[in-house]
């Protein structure tokens, strides 16, 4: 997908280059509409936090690297707006982690999980999941109960770029765990993930990446004390706390 001629130095460079990435999917059928929407309130957040990745969004993402290297079968949900932003990027983190690609989609439509698996495929993925949609995930009536069987629903850990907090519920009721990552700390689902990521998707993603890498030939031990050294709760108040002090 081709960027905008933004100038590098502009002081919104990089918000700019992400509006016109979202525009972008949803002239190729990748985004929603809706997907507008959530864009704009991700970047009124972002804003707040200083447009930067915060040391407890940081301590969190290498986290949720430890719980993808510690997985029995880790799956990367994907939907229409991380799709757009930062496709190459989920693709580096399934590879770098062992997880599977699956399409799962709020506003779920044929069209755009196929949409969304050949721009995923463009971006070097092998295989992409969601297609087949053979099970549900109990307690939810609307689209986004669609899995796969041999997907995140026979996942135990799940990451969720921009979740909604209703699938939020029901997956942790299935008792995976969530790593999810949500610019909004009031969120409903970065509060019911085990690991709550504030932080903009397109740094996130790669810094899990990044720290998945260095983390690959980690003792089982070591990772696992990266787990249990995580505090949730200490995550989610950092960055009410920097929302209010302005970025900080
Ligand atoms: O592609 P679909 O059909 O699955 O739809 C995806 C959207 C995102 C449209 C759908 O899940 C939705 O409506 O989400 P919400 O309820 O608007 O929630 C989006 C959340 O993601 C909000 O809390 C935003 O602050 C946050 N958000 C938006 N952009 C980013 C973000 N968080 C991290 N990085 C972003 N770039």
């Amino acid at each position: 997908m081709g960027d905008i001629e933004v100038p590098e130095s502009h002081p919104r460079y990089q918000s700019l280059l992400t509006r016109h990435r979202i525009e972008a999917g949803v002239e190729k059928g990748i985004t929603s509409k809706q997907g507008l929407i959530a864009e704009g309130r991700g970047e009124a957040f972002d804003y707040l936090l200083g447009e930067r990745t915060l040391d407890s969004a940081d301590e969190a993402e290498r986290a949720a690297a430890a719980h993808l290297l510690l997985a029995r079968h880790p799956v990367v949900s994907v939907n229409g707006n991380v799709a757009a932003l930062c496709p190459a990027e989920l693709v580096e983190l399934a590879e770098a982690t062992g997880a599977d690609l699956e399409v799962n989609l709020f506003n779920r439509t044929e069209e755009r999980v196929r949409a969304i698996a050949d721009h995923l495929r463009e971006h070097g993925a092998r295989e992409v999941k969601g297609l087949a949609a053979d099970e549900r995930v109990p307690g939810l009536d609307h689209e986004r109960a669609k899995v796969d069987a041999d997907g995140i629903h026979d996942a135990d850990v799940v990451l969720v770029p921009l979740e909604d907090g209703d699938r939020a519920e029901a997956l942790g009721r299935m008792g995976k765990t969530e790593l999810v990552v949500d610019l909004n700390p009031l969120s409903r689902s970065p509060r019911v993930a085990a690991v709550p990521i504030v932080d903009n998707v397109i740094r996130a993603i790669p810094n899990v990446t990044r720290y998945a890498r260095d983390l690959r030939d980690a003792p089982r031990e070591e990772l696992e004390a990266i787990v249990e050294a995580f505090d949730r709760e200490a995550a989610l108040a950092d960055a009410e706390r920097a929302i209010r002090e302005g970025g900080g």
